[in-house]
């Protein structure tokens, strides 16, 4: 069966927004408008497997979807909502639960490094929720039959996650797929979109560490609010080691930190780690910093300030939040009414 091409992606509202998130995901959502039907969420149900101040939770939400528009989203075309305003998200979750097995969900390593920072040595003290996560994700993924998702490196596993359990959910109700009158498969099997530099953008402290929201260490991380002073200074502190930067990409082999230094400009500027070794190979970290800083700050600074231009009219927001919520529901009511048929739900 022809899937129509379309595009889902999510972000946490679990934190501040960080160069990460800008370069892993929203910056790739903004040109599959134009191929696509795009469809871009705020998780907010997926922020809450960890707990969440209410207040936070709600000012992240908004920041997220501002963030989206400043970057570049357009809220007519693309759909940016959240996540709890359509509930046939959670229904299927619990489908999926139902399709997904404990093992599968036992070797997703999110869930391991979560469970060992929040639960420390006791990792059955973490909530139901965090464990059940990417059935939660297929759920947002598959609701929509969406061919493709942009996601950075760390997500990879939960895709291919996804695409298990859409496996097993054609292949157990084969015969109710068909009695629909669908010929093949009911869900897609999802493609993985993300290719070039920044896949996962590492912290700034530990180049073997991915940069992250729930970083407790502030410089590790690069906020997309931060003004241009604290990007500086954090940049300019990033970890290094001494060496003079090489002219060709296999040079940076075992020096992750700057090896992530020299991709994040890459993913900035749109070339390749090549292009920026052609343009940076053999000079030293004095002359490198500034540079990124001067790029960071002049990409970044304009998407923060539209942002916070955004975030103080929530009246405003919650319209857009809301109207994009309605045509989300209008892809989302059709495919769980045949959900609810193929599994023998009475209605
Ligand atoms: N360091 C990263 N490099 C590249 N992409 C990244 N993403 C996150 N961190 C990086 C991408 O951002 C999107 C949204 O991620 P998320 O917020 O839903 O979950 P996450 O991956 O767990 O993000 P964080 O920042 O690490 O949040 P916390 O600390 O709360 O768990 C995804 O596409 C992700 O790939």
């Amino acid at each position: 069966m022809a899937f129509t091409p379309r595009v889902f992606s999510g972000i946490k509202p679990s934190g501040d927004l960080h160069l990460g998130n800008y370069l892993g995901a929203i910056r790739r959502f903004v040109p599959l408008q134009q191929t696509h039907e795009t469809i871009y969420c705020v998780v907010d149900m997926h922020a809450i497997t960890v707990w969440q101040d209410p207040e936070d939770l709600r000012r992240w939400t908004y920041e997220i979807a501002a963030a989206y528009i400043a970057a570049g989203l357009d809220p007519n075309k693309s759909i940016i909502f959240n996540q709890s305003q359509v509930v046939e998200h959670a229904e299927l979750a619990w489908i999926f639960n139902c399709v997904a097995r404990v093992g599968w969900m036992t070797r997703m390593t999110q869930f391991k490094d979560k469970a060992g920072a929040e639960g420390g040595e006791n990792s059955e003290a973490v909530s139901l929720g965090l464990f059940a996560y990417p059935s939660l994700m297929a759920a947002d993924i598959l609701l929509y039959k969406a061919t493709g998702v942009p996601v950075g490196d760390d997500q990879r596993q939960h895709l291919e996650l996804t695409r298990d359990i859409a496996k097993k959910f054609n292949h157990d109700f084969k015969k109710q797929i068909k009695g629909l009158g669908v010929k093949d498969d009911f869900f897609p099997l999802t493609e993985t979109l993300s290719t070039g530099p920044a896949m996962r953008v590492m912290s700034l402290k530990d180049g073997k560490k991915k940069m992250s929201k729930s970083d407790a260490s502030d410089m590790s991380t690069i906020y997309m609010m931060d003004d241009a002073d604290t990007i500086a200074k954090k940049i300019k502190r990033a970890t290094t080691d001494a060496d003079a930067l090489p002219t060709e990409a296999a040079g940076l082999a075992g020096r992750a930190e700057a090896e992530n230094l020299v991709a994040i400009y890459a993913a900035l500027s749109d070339t390749s780690v090549d292009g920026v070794l052609a343009e940076f190979g053999g000079s030293g970290w004095g002359k490198f910093k500034p540079a990124l800083a001067e790029l960071a700050v002049a990409v970044l600074s304009p998407i923060a300030t539209e942002m916070k231009r955004l975030v103080a009219d929530t009246g405003e927001m919650d319209q857009i939040l809301r109207r994009n919520a309605d045509r989300a529901r209008a892809i989302a009511v059709p495919v769980m009414d045949d959900v609810r048929k193929i599994v023998g739900f009475v209605r």
